[in-house]
């Protein structure tokens, strides 16, 4: 076995901001070069329950951002199809939500995702009645990218492979 315990999986989302923008290959190599590979992926426009399940049920976003902020951001979700990858690495789950930055592209540090390719802030998001655009969506915590990947994919969906890179890292 190759694996050893801190090697986790973790789930990213890539929003209808980043399909609609066509910036689908530049984001996914941002996660790829550093080391991180893909497990699993799909293109897909989920329902707006599917959506309830995964920012409420799973994401306790009306208790922590408030019921405007949910609605706003399940009509964003639905806006076009989004690709759902996950990606498979040395505690992946925290190293990809430090890719990817805070919440609000005008607060994420340069060289995050979220500033790299966005310039917005809540206040602007809220006037104009969208969630905020801030292109990926990636698990919160351990127990979170669990839940996720659990309700996104089934097993048989998942690939264990061992990429050639791994060669140098044992
Ligand atoms: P996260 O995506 O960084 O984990 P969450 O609090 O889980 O942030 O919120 C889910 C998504 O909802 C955010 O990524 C963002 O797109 C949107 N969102 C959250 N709070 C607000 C807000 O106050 N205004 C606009 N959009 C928001
Ligand atoms: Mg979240």
């Amino acid at each position: 076995m190759w694996k050893m315990a801190k090697i986790q999986r973790t789930l990213v989302v890539l929003k209808p901001d980043s399909v609609g923008r066509s910036i689908v290959g530049e984001i996914i190599s941002r996660f790829e070069r550093t080391g991180l590979h893909i497990a699993a992926m799909k293109m897909l426009q989920p329902s707006k329950d599917f959506f309830y399940y995964h920012y409420e049920t799973i994401g306790t976003m009306i208790s922590r951002r408030g019921e405007k902020a949910f609605n706003r951001q399940l009509n964003t979700m639905m806006k076009m199809p989004v690709i759902a990858i996950i990606f498979e690495w040395v505690e992946a789950v925290e190293y990809v939500r430090k890719l990817v930055g805070s919440t609000e592209p005008k607060a994420a540090a340069p060289g995050t995702i979220r500033w790299d390719y966005a310039h917005m802030s809540f206040d602007y998001a809220d006037e104009v009645d969208i969630g905020v655009p801030n292109l990926v969506h990636a698990s919160g915590s351990v127990e979170e990218a669990e839940k996720e990947i659990a309700h996104r994919f089934k097993k048989e969906e998942i690939f264990d492979y061992k990429p050639l890179h791994h060669a140098f890292t044992r």
